[in-house]
Order: C-alpha cells, then sequence, then structure tokens
C-alpha cells in the first residue's frame, strides 16, 4: 500500500466503511461465508461480537452493521492456517523479525505446540507438535516443580467467556494463587476502583435506554468511531433529536463529527450525515481534571444544583464546594490548556441539561491521576442529581467484549473475602487470601526471579504491556511460558526457557462437548448478560474450547480437587449452575440467560442505593495535577489506528486521521514543529524521559495535526518501549500510556 497522508473529509461510516469491510471480508478469504457469519453477529441466535463491549441495540432487530466489528469477526473466521509445517519451516527467531502486521495475517494456529528449550543445529528454536494430553502434563509438571504457587502468574485477556472465566479463576485458586492479572488493569481499572469507593458500584450505571432520554451526552477521552462504532448509531439518534453532545478530546477525531449510518438507506443513498458532537473541546493531554473543575465552579457559581439529591444521598458536598470555589482560573486554563469562556461554554451546556450522561475511555484512565479524574467527573454528575435517574448517569465504555464478565466471574488479583469464601464453600477448599500480582507487579515479579511461570487465557502480554524491553526481558527470564490463543503473535515468540501454544476455538466457532453444542456467555459494557454461540465448523479439528482447556488441565494438575473438572464441561448449564451459587446477581443464571437477550444485572447505584463505605454518594476532593511542571517538553498519548484491535492489525490505514500505508507515525502540531525547528514528513525519534534514564522507539514520520502544542500522539504497541515500567496511575496501577513525558530527535538515515 502506498504510504500516504491526507486530510479526511468525509463523515464517519458511510460508504467508506461499506468498502473497507468488504475488503477485509475478500482478504480473509471468506467472501462465500462472510455473510452468513456477519449476520449472525450478536443475534439471539448467534455469537457476541468479538470486537468491543458496547451493547446490542435489540437482539430482535437485524444485523447491526459495525465496519470494526468485520473487520473482528473476519480476522477469526479466517481459513488461513499456521499448521504445525509452518513452524517447521520458520524458526522462532526469524518469526520474531516479522511485524505484527506480518504475525496476525498468517492466520489461524491448528495445533498445540511445544518448544522445549533446545536450540538444535544453531539455525534457532523451532515449536513442535504435541498432542493435548502431553502438552498439559508439561504444565503440570512445571507447576509441581515451583517453590510456592505464587510462583505461577495467571495472565487474561478480556475475550474470555464467563464459562472459561469462572473454571480459570477456579482452577487458579484450588492450585494455590490469586496471582490473576488481566488485561483491566491496563484498561478500565481506573474506573473500578474510582467508583467502587465512590458509588459502591464499580461498573456503568446506564442502559442504552438512558441514552435515548439524555439530553447532554459528555466524551471524555474515548474515539467511538474507531472504538465503539455502535456507539455512533446512539449518537447519532441522540444528535438528531436534539441532544447536545460535548466533546474533550486533544485531537480532533473526525470520527466524532459526522456520522453516516451505513444501515440508514437515506444516509447512504443522498451522502447525508449527522453531527455528533454539539461541543468539541481539546483540553492538552492530562487537562481533563482541571477542565472538569472548571466546569463544577461555574456550576456551583451559578447555584443551579440538585440540593435535594445532594442532601438525601451524598456526603462532602461542602469540602468540594470549599476546594472548588477556592480554585484560581489562571491555574485552570493553564493546566487544562482550556480557556475560561470554553469552560463557561460547555458548563451552560450541562446547567441546562435535566439529564446528562459522562462517557470515559482510556484518554481519562491511563494517566496518573486515572482514578482523580475519574472521580471528579462523578463529582460534576452529582452536583446536579445525574445519577439513577433516566437519561443521567456514569458511562465508562469497556474495551474487550466480555472484559467486564471476566471480573465479575472472579479474575482479580483483589478478591473480596466474600468471594473467596464462598468460592471455597462451594467446591470444598480452602481458597488462598493473600493478594495477587496486577499486569506491573507480574513484571516486576518475573524481573525479580520471583515469578517462574506465566500462563496467558488469550492475548498478547508481550506486546500489550509497558516497557516492552523490561517486559520481553521478564518473560524470558521464566521457566514455562503459555499461551492459550487464536492467532499468532509476539507473545508466542518472546517466550520462557520452555514453552507453549495452546490453540482454541474462537467465539464464531461451533462448541461441541459431550452434552453437544455449547453456547458461552458474556457481559457488556452495561451489566447486560446474553448467550453467545458460535455457527462456523472449527478451523481445525484439533482446537479444544478454553473451558476445555481450563478443565483438562485443572484434571490433570489437580488429581486431589473435589471438582468434577470433566464433568462440568460436558454441558455448559453444570458451570452455570455453579457461578449461579457463587456469583451475587447470577440466581437462575440458566434460565434467566436462555431468554432471548439474556439478562440485566442490575446496578444498586443507578438505584440511589450506595453500597460503599460511606453508605452516600461521596464528592471526593482532588487537586489540580500539576503536569507542566515535568521536565520534559512533550507529552505522549499511545492510541489505536482504525485498523487494529488492540495488538491485532488488520491493516495499515487510519482512514479519519487520513493515514494510509504506515503505523509508524506521529502527530504533532503546527507549533511544536515551528518551536521544535522539525518538519512534516521528517523523521524522527521519540524517547521518553524518566529518572531512571531514556527509552526510545525509533524512526515515527512527523504528521502535522490538530492537536494542542505540547502534546504528541502515536499508535499502541510501537511506543510501548517507551512507557516506563514503575510509571502507572495511583491506586490502580494502570500505566500511563496516555501521558509519556518524551522529547522527539531527527532520526538517523535509514
Ligand atoms: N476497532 C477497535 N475497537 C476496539 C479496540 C481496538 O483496538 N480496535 N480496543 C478495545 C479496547 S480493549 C478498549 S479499552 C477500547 C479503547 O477505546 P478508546 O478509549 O477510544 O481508546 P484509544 O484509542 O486508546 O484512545 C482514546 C482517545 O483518548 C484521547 N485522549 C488521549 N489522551 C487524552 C487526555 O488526556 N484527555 C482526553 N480527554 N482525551 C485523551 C485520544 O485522542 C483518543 O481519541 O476500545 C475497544 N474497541
Ligand atoms: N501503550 C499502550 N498500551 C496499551 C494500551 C494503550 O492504549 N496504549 N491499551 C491497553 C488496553 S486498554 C488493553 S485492554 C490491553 C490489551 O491487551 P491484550 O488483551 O493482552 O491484547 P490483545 O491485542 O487484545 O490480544 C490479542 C490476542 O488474543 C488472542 N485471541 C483473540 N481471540 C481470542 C479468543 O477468543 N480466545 C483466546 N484464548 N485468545 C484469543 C489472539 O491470539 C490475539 O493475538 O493493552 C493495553 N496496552
Ligand atoms: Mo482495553
Amino acid at each position: 500500500m502506498e504510504k500516504q497522508v491526507k486530510t479526511y473529509k468525509g463523515p464517519a461510516g458511510g460508504w467508506g466503511a461499506l468498502a473497507s469491510s468488504f475488503r477485509h471480508i475478500s482478504e480473509q478469504g471468506i467472501v462465500g461465508r462472510g455473510a452468513t457469519t456477519l449476520l449472525k453477529a450478536n443475534q439471539p441466535d448467534g455469537f457476541d461480537c468479538p470486537g468491543c463491549a458496547w451493547p446490542d441495540k435489540n437482539q430482535h432487530s437485524t444485523f447491526e452493521f459495525c465496519e470494526n466489528g468485520v473487520k473482528a469477526v473476519a480476522a477469526e473466521a479466517t481459513r488461513r492456517t499456521v499448521p504445525p509445517e509452518f513452524f517447521a519451516q520458520h524458526s522462532i527467531e526469524s518469526l520474531a523479525a516479522h511485524d505484527d502486521y506480518f504475525l496476525e495475517a498468517q492466520g489461524r494456529l491448528t495445533h498445540p505446540m511445544f518448544y522445549d528449550g533446545a536450540d538444535a543445529d544453531g539455525a534457532g528454536g523451532h515449536y513442535r507438535p504435541v498432542d493435548w494430553d502431553e502438552a498439559f502434563a508439561i504444565v503440570a509438571r512445571h507447576l509441581h516443580a515451583l517453590d510456592s504457587p505464587d510462583q505461577a502468574l495467571f495472565y487474561t485477556s478480556g475475550r474470555t467467556s464467563n464459562e472459561a472465566a469462572f473454571l480459570y479463576q477456579l482452577f487458579v485458586r484450588e492450585y494455590g494463587t490469586n496471582n490473576l492479572p488481566d488485561c483491566s488493569n491496563m484498561c478500565h481499572e481506573p474506573s473500578g476502583v474510582a467508583l467502587g469507593e465512590q458509588i459502591g458500584s464499580g461498573k456503568g450505571t446506564v442502559t442504552l435506554d438512558d441514552f435515548h432520554k439524555a439530553e447532554a451526552i459528555f466524551i471524555f477521552g474515548q474515539n467511538p468511531g474507531t472504538n465503539h462504532p455502535r456507539m455512533l448509531g446512539e449518537l447519532r439518534e441522540a444528535s438528531r433529536r436534539g441532544c447536545r453532545i460535548v466533546v474533550f478530546n486533544p485531537l480532533r477525531e473526525r470520527g466524532l463529527e459526522r456520522f453516516a449510518n451505513p444501515q440508514s438507506p437515506v444516509d447512504m443513498l443522498t451522502g447525508g450525515a449527522t453531527p455528533i458532537a454539539s461541543h468539541y473541546y481539546q483540553p492538552r493531554i492530562g487537562g481533563d481534571l482541571a477542565a472538569l473543575k472548571g466546569l463544577m465552579k461555574s456550576v456551583l457559581e451559578s447555584g443551579e444544583i440538585d440540593q435535594a439529591f445532594i442532601a438525601e444521598h451524598c456526603t462532602g458536598f461542602e469540602a468540594l464546594r470549599a476546594d472548588v470555589l477556592a480554585e484560581d482560573w489562571t491555574v485552570i486554563e493553564l493546566e487544562s490548556g482550556l480557556s475560561r469562556t470554553q469552560i463557561e461554554e460547555a458548563a451552560a451546556v450541562y446547567r441546562a441539561s435535566n439529564a446528562t450522561i459522562a462517557c470515559w475511555g482510556m484518554g481519562i484512565t491511563q494517566h496518573k491521576h486515572g482514578v482523580a479524574t475519574i472521580q471528579t467527573i462523578v463529582n460534576l454528575l452529582l452536583l446536579r442529581g445525574n445519577l439513577g435517574k433516566p437519561g443521567a448517569g456514569a458511562c465508562p465504555v469497556r474495551g474487550h467484549s466480555n472484559v467486564q464478565g471476566d471480573r465479575t466471574m472472579g479474575i482479580y488479583e483483589q478478591p473480596s473475602e466474600a468471594f473467596l469464601d464462598k468460592l471455597g464453600r462451594a467446591f470444598g477448599f480452602e481458597p488462598p487470601r493473600k493478594h495477587g500480582h496486577d499486569v506491573v507487579g507480574s513484571i516486576e515479579a518475573m524481573l525479580r526471579g520471583e515469578a517462574k511461570l506465566f500462563f496467558a487465557m488469550g492475548g498478547n502480554f508481550a506486546a500489550a504491556s509497558p516497557d516492552t524491553v523490561r517486559t520481553a526481558q521478564a518473560l524470558r527470564q521464566c521457566e514455562l511460558t503459555v499461551h492459550v490463543s487464536t492467532k499468532l503473535n509476539r507473545s508466542h515468540l518472546v517466550h520462557g526457557r520452555q514453552a507453549l501454544i495452546l490453540p482454541c476455538l474462537g467465539r464464531t466457532e461451533i462448541d461441541v462437548q459431550a452434552g453437544g453444542v455449547q453456547s458461552v456467555t458474556v457481559e457488556d459494557s452495561m451489566s447486560m448478560v446474553h448467550l453467545s454461540g458460535g455457527i462456523n465448523p472449527p478451523v481445525s479439528g484439533a482446537l479444544l474450547s478454553e473451558p476445555a482447556i481450563v478443565a483438562r488441565l485443572a484434571a490433570i494438575t489437580l488429581p486431589h480437587s473435589k471438582t468434577p473438572w470433566l464433568w462440568l464441561i460436558e454441558d455448559y448449564d453444570r458451570i452455570r449452575d455453579k457461578i449461579a451459587d457463587v456469583v451475587d446477581g447470577f440466581l437462575h443464571f440458566n434460565q434467566r440467560v436462555h431468554q432471548p437477550g439474556g439478562f440485566y444485572l442490575g446496578n444498586a447505584a443507578a438505584e440511589r442505593r450506595w453500597h460503599n463505605a460511606a453508605g452516600k454518594a461521596v464528592f471526593c476532593v482532588h487537586a489540580i495535577p500539576r503536569a507542566l511542571a515535568g521536565s520534559a517538553p512533550l507529552r505522549l498519548m499511545t492510541m489505536r489506528s482504525h485498523d487494529q484491535y488492540n495488538t491485532t492489525i488488520y491493516g495499515l490505514e487510519d482512514r479519519y486521521r487520513g493515514v494510509s500505508g504506515h503505523r509508524r507515525v506521529c502527530f504533532i502540531s503546527k507549533q511544536d514543529l515551528e518551536r521544535f525547528a522539525l518538519q512534516a514528513g521528517q523523521w524522527v525519534d521519540i524517547v521518553s524521559v524518566w529518572h531512571d534514564g531514556e527509552r526510545f522507539a525509533r524512526r515515527f514520520l512527523l504528521i502535522e495535526f490538530d492537536i494542542p502544542a505540547g502534546c504528541i500522539a502515536s499508535y499502541y504497541p510501537e511506543t510501548n518501549p517507551l512507557v516506563p515500567l514503575d510509571s502507572y496511575a495511583d491506586r490502580a496501577r494502570t500505566p500511563t500510556s496516555k501521558s509519556i513525558p518524551v522529547r522527539l530527535q531527527p532520526a538517523e538515515a535509514a
């Protein structure tokens, strides 16, 4: 593909989205069955789209079109495969020389593969096929050889079903550890921490119905045009009925400006498009907390607050009021990068609305002050009673399609005593009580040599984690690394002394166990739980389902377990009955989930019941972070292009930002180009500046973009070498992928 940079003038969605979808279907060689597969996405009798966690509009409606859902489904349903012969031909070393785009494009894994640690003939090591029993025996042998269960780490990525996740955490705890790091640690962890403390529920309080009733929707640090395209459908409807949509994002994201719904014949035939954002503000990276304080100041000064709600439901109001009123506009303007006029304008929209939803994504969570910013967003909502009333509430927009469900099922390194008590009672064992390692803690433990076995249920830890060089060093120090995966990825190549790849069924594939065809369940970003059943025959006869992998591994590793592992996986209803016994809110799970559309888990805060220590919604006072005091001249945010799913690179087009043919780009403002005597089109190295030294990411092409001075942006995972391991969110330990202190230097000639 030719390398290009040009301004995108069209709306989000529209014909561009359709054209791109068909290209991806045909590239995966599934034109014939692509259509049937897609028609079953998010249908009552189909599979849950493995794309994002945005909820389904209506389980009875026809297929809801989503360009990036198409890419996710097409990538999984591909007929291309990576059989054992492929590994015989390619050494691990030679594969490691390729980029992530190449690895993903090779297709689906078909057979369990083992690297035994011997680099015979000097040609680099090779993975060789093993049968399943042998693979499980290898893992069991390693697990038994450890001095303590806490020397093993069990990672989870958020695509794993509820059933697989429940069995997995049970296995890990029966084995004896709470070392259950997960992708949430790098994602919405600050949302859970902030909301749990403040309103007693770590999840969002809104449902889709609220989107139909909201008078204003505030969107902080989120790019739905790319990452949650179906959310644009809701925003389009909201915009058309006059709801105000207020965006805070340093980047001018085209996908938030106008949207043509590929579902709407009128939009498609007339070339019509609906404006999305009614107001677009571009704070500095990390400037949201300051902006929010400005908003609150304006609301408090106007007196337009919900006094009855505050008196009945909240605590801490007087302290918050005093703090906010004492805040100086000069500091607010300086740190937010917005003018007082802009902030007062946004506050006027907020004050005029009787029902406001606040949404946020990675632009808010992946900062040192992520937890504080989220609590400040909620403070703003509380001021006008925008919690627990129709059309209003808090909406953290989750990433992976079942990341929320995995947590609900107990994938958590800091489980509550109550959960462990119930789990232990239901399965007749004494669960470990010591809290385990999160993602950053896991990497540190491997580096110290304290953790020696790394097992991953999905995901791509080597590429997704911060500080790539150190993470690689950490993984390479392990005795054994194991990956349950659908596709080849970097983590298979950055391995321990021995390594296993265990290939599993994907969402789109039919899962047959002794009891017949099985479905799994997932929970979306709005706490709706529903079934997901595959429709395509598995790409290889050797694949196992994730629940089967866990159960068979557990049966071999834990010979004295009282859990009937192999019986449970004959019929997943049996797993669900166990979940009903242990997990709150899942009573009569099977009956409820077998109804079309599934069920809503509920949220106490949405009913104005506050299950936190205070028993009330808490106004939390946070100081404005003084980011400008830092030593590096620029702040880098690392984000997703339109053609990727996290570390999975589908293609090289970032359509709405006008970039095609390459990914090593760096978005920079005109002012900074001038300030540093750089030129658009020039190649630079990005250097992160941290207390323990500098980190480098080489050769990025500068692109002039509408972004505030002092802020630059580039894609993840290429920039992950720049994220220092010990730079993470206060109290949530989420790597600060959206605010890395950096400088630029001209790259050496290639
Ligand atoms: N197609 C596709 N869909 C996905 C994913 C994918 O990779 N591809 N990933 C999934 C996952 S796991 C997740 S978590 C979500 C991620 O979805 P998003 O939360 O949208 O994630 P990002 O693309 O990382 O960036 C979010 C936005 O934050 C803005 N931003 C950065 N820093 C700041 C800041 O300081 N303040 C403000 N206000 N904004 C800021 C950026 O400009 C960008 O528009 O999407 C999920 N869905
Ligand atoms: N710099 C920077 N770093 C980041 C982020 C950022 O914005 N900037 N975002 C962070 C966020 S929000 C997240 S969520 C993490 C994501 O981290 P991960 O969840 O670990 O990464 P993914 O890229 O989603 O994982 C992709 C791999 O999952 C496997 N896979 C796909 N489907 C299935 C399945 O059904 N079952 C199994 N077992 N495996 C499957 C495939 O082998 C594929 O290669 O990255 C984080 N890292
Ligand atoms: Mo995520």
